[in-house]
């Protein structure tokens, strides 16, 4: 009964179908109409409900089912899972490395109750409307160089963007930004020891279908749907993301295909030239950005003409 609803309610085509009409074509009350359709809410569908007009899908859950037919990877996304909820993608997705899960292994989740941005910050999703992914990966580089993933995964949102004729600039390190407003976030964790890594988790949060943000990241956050006044299918826009991803990642393995990629980084990052101030857990500088070096560190002029090797921290505009 409750796959009938959701049948019904996709051939309309995200027009609105009365709860009437649904209970007639059943042949059962209004009241078990709404029941299947709190079931589906519950399950990872987005419907509206407007008195008169009656019910409207505007999103599906994401599922392995609709994604794994979009993807032309060979690794990536090739073991997926996704679920109702997560902690945060970042630990599980860990906990299943740990236990072995392969190379590009991916897990996602319609909303997090945990989720964390770098240094234990919060990052906000809105359930069944955004995307929140962690993927895993086993690169062979040594664990110096893991921060190109981090890199590697901005650039790729940017062009992912960028395809879609959105025009995405990258804020080092991690931050892809639309007229200054963030729409996806980067949390990138690594498992091994200097000598040998073991594996990469990248986290990635991207506002899809949010509508609005809490008062205090209104100002700062944006999604696609704000951007273009429509709402995007979740699972296309999830394998398009994977398919970027992929050969960008492999470029991360060898040092040639990563200065290639270095430099379409450097083209589309624009706090290159900027005069920034630059803070990290215990130091603040101020300075105008020189150079992105291989890898991956913001090199800062200071005013008394040291160049710093800078490899986190929380940018912002002098002018801001
Ligand atoms: C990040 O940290 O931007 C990394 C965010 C990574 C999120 C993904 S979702 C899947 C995976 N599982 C996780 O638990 N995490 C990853 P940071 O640069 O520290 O920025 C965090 C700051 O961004 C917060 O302090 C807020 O100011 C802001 N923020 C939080 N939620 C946001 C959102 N949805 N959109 C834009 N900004 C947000």
């Amino acid at each position: 009964m409750r796959e009938t609803v959701l049948h019904l309610l996709q051939k309309s085509n995200g027009n609105y179908i009365s709860g009437e009409e649904i209970s007639k074509i059943l042949g059962v009350s209004r009241a078990a109409v709404w029941k299947h359709i709190h079931a589906l809410k519950t399950a990872g569908y987005t419907i509206e409900a407007t008195r008169n007009r009656g019910y409207r899908l505007t999103s599906c859950p994401l599922s392995a089912g609709a994604i794994m037919p979009l993807l032309q990877t060979r690794a990536l996304g090739r073991s997926l899972i996704c679920l109702q909820t997560a902690t945060s993608t970042n630990i599980l997705a860990r906990e299943l490395a740990l236990q072995g899960a392969p190379h590009g292994s991916a897990l996602a989740a319609e909303t997090q109750t945990a989720g964390r941005g770098r240094l234990q910050r919060e990052w906000v999703d809105s359930p069944g409307k955004d995307i929140c992914v962690s993927l895993i990966l086993r690169p062979h580089i040594e664990t110096q160089y893991a921060p190109r993933f981090t890199l590697a995964t901005a650039l790729g949102i940017h062009q992912l963007l960028r395809n879609m004729s959105i025009p995405a600039t990258i804020k080092w390190p991690n931050d892809v930004l639309i007229n200054g407003k963030k729409i996806c976030g980067i949390l990138l964790e690594l498992n091994g020891t200097i000598d040998e890594l073991a594996f990469v988790v990248v986290g990635i949060g991207i506002n899809v279908n949010t509508a609005s943000f809490p008062s205090d990241l209104s100002a700062v956050a944006t999604s696609l749907c704000l951007l273009t006044g429509e709402q995007h299918g979740r699972a296309s826009l999830f394998a398009m993301l994977l398919n970027t991803l992929e050969p960008l990642y492999d470029m991360c393995e060898t040092a040639d295909a990563y200065e290639r990629l270095l430099s379409q980084y450097k083209q589309a990052c624009s706090t290159i030239g900027q005069e920034v101030a630059v803070r990290s857990l215990q130091n603040e500088w101020q300075g105008t950005v020189q150079d992105i070096d291989e890898r991956g560190q913001l090199l800062l002029r200071t005013p008394d003409g040291q160049i710093h090797a800078l490899s986190a921290g929380d940018v912002t505009l002098r002018k801001d």
